[in-house]
């Protein structure tokens, strides 16, 4: 069995590339799992430079890391809502078009459901749909479907959920009908709540451990982002993956560049590398999460398109939020994670 699922994970800093004395380098924070290397490689060939790759696991971990002063990062991949936050913040450069003239590429359309249509301080890479991948041969069909699967004892101790305030917050919201990006102080004890009573069942919160975890059989259960199971689906042929029928949150991964890179040039380049049609088919085949570039999408393997972790369907599509950024309300969450997280 390949294991190309997790070994990213499993590395803080990977470098790709052969280092060459006084060599350029770019360096990028992102999920793990996030680019196909032979698609960097050939941007450090094409550039004559290296990219140096440096993971995270969510939005807030990420942020965290920034604000207390780690980094020297030129490329970043937040969700849209926290981009938002950083430009904010004045964390951002501000995108000179004229270096990425494969935005011409983007699916404008797609633009509508980010914090940044205008694409002023962001671009975006990839669509993420949060749901629930399981070991088919460990879970009775009839468990599936719905988020109260985390309510279930039968899987005790198998199961993980993501170790993400807004994701498991979110998740929470969801599946008591109400808004993942509500303020109102009720509905989010409420939600605090029930993540206690899910807890009780988790064997952990957490990332990329759970979903290295699911492939290995260690864990039955796992809330995770869909083209991560679909990874893991294509390798593990028990994995499957469901949206719950409450609705999830659909988020726009984005490319944004840090305030004061000292290579602003190599970072829209970069950019610019990975909105090209053929660049983003190769991307979407390896790291299984949908990129609204139409010209890539026409190109796709028809057996990709077929996965449902993949390609996830507009009925579905139409039950999930995008997670918005809450300005001074974040403090609620924060309160209610914090909870959650206590005695962990
Ligand atoms: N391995 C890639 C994971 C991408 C996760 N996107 C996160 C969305 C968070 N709301």
């Amino acid at each position: 069995m390949r294991t190309r699922f997790g070994v990213l994970a499993a590395l803080l800093t990977c470098v790709i590339g052969t280092v060459c004395a006084g060599e350029r380098v770019l360096h990028v924070y992102t999920w793990s799992d996030y680019f196909d290397s032979e698609v960097l490689v050939q941007f450090e060939r094409e550039n004559n430079c290296r990219v140096a790759v440096d993971y995270f696991e969510s939005n807030e971990a990420m942020y965290a890391k920034l604000k207390a002063g780690g980094g020297g990062y030129d490329v970043i991949t937040p969700s849209s809502y926290m981009s938002s936050v950083m430009d904010g913040q004045d964390m951002l450069l501000p995108l000179d078009h004229s270096l990425i003239p494969n935005l011409d590429n983007m699916d404008k359309n797609w633009l509508r459901m980010t914090e940044d249509p205008s694409m002023r301080y962001s671009v975006p890479y990839t669509r993420t749909v949060t749901g629930v991948g399981y070991n088919s041969d460990r879970v009775k069909p009839e468990d599936l479907g719905s988020w109260d699967i985390f309510a279930n004892p039968a899987y005790a101790r198998r199961m993980t959920m993501l170790n993400d305030m807004r994701e498991t917050i979110g998740a929470a919201l969801k599946y008591l009908g109400y808004s993942l990006n509500t303020t109102n102080e009720a509905e989010l004890a409420a939600a605090g709540e029930v993540l206690q009573g899910w807890k009780r069942h988790l064997a952990k919160f957490d990332v990329d451990e759970a979903k290295m975890g699911l492939g290995s059989g260690e864990f039955h259960v796992i809330h995770g982002y869909n083209g991560d199971v679909a990874l893991i689906m294509e390798e593990v042929p028990e994995i499957d993956f469901f949206i719950p029928k409450e609705g999830s949150s659909v988020a726009s991964d984005d490319f944004v560049i840090a305030a004061g890179t000292p290579a602003a040039d190599l970072a829209h380049a970069f950019i610019n590398h990975l909105l090209d049609p053929e660049v983003a088919r190769i991307t979407m085949e390896s790291i299984r999460y949908f990129m609204p570039n139409p010209k890539a999408v026409a190109e796709l393997d028809p057996e990709l398109r077929e996965n449902n972790a993949f390609n996830v369907d507009d009925s579905v599509l139409e039950k999930c939020e995008v997670i918005r950024d809450l300005g001074e309300d974040n403090a609620k969450y924060i309160r209610i994670w914090d909870l959650v997280k206590a005695d962990e």
